[in-house]
């Protein structure tokens, strides 16, 4: 049985969040504000495809793709870049690679004790978010 992403998240820790903001650079306001929130998730997933809403009380943020098909992805109310994302699976887990003018930018979304785990990276920073299932 296929590992099933679908669901409504919510965030339990969010750690170096600060660090991968300045790698986009996120102004210093915009981080202050951003660093307080705790986003939910909202996943659906139909097969291979996805749809990502990331949803917070100061902005949102969604992204639609099919597992190995590459799409052209503005980071609208992040930091407003364009990207060539693919997003592959290795194993059970989800890997993007965020292709454009930040280097080594991606991230990777797993599932371990019915916790959703989320790495973002970009340079050489690393931020790790963890959800939760909403109850
Ligand atoms: C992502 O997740 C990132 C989704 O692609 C957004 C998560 C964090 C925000 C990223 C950078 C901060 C940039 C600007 C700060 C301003 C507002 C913060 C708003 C936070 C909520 C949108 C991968 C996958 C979905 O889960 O694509």
């Amino acid at each position: 049985m296929p590992v099933d992403y679908s669901g409504t998240w919510n965030m339990l820790s969010n750690d170096n969040f600060e660090g991968y903001m300045v790698a986009i650079n996120i102004d210093f306001a915009t981080r202050k504000i951003a660093g307080l929130l705790k986003t939910q998730k909202v996943i659906r997933q139909d097969g291979d495809s996805f749809t990502m809403k990331t949803l917070s009380t100061f902005r949102n943020y969604s992204s639609s793709f099919k597992i190995g098909v590459e799409f052209d992805e503005v980071t609208q109310g992040l930091d407003n870049r364009k990207c060539k994302s693919v997003v592959n699976w290795v194993g059970d887990k989800m890997v993007c690679v965020q292709k454009g003018e930040k280097g080594n930018r991606g991230w990777t979304h797993w599932i371990e004790d019915d916790q959703l785990y989320l790495d973002l990276y970009c340079e050489d920073q690393v931020c790790q978010q963890i959800y939760e299932r909403k109850p």
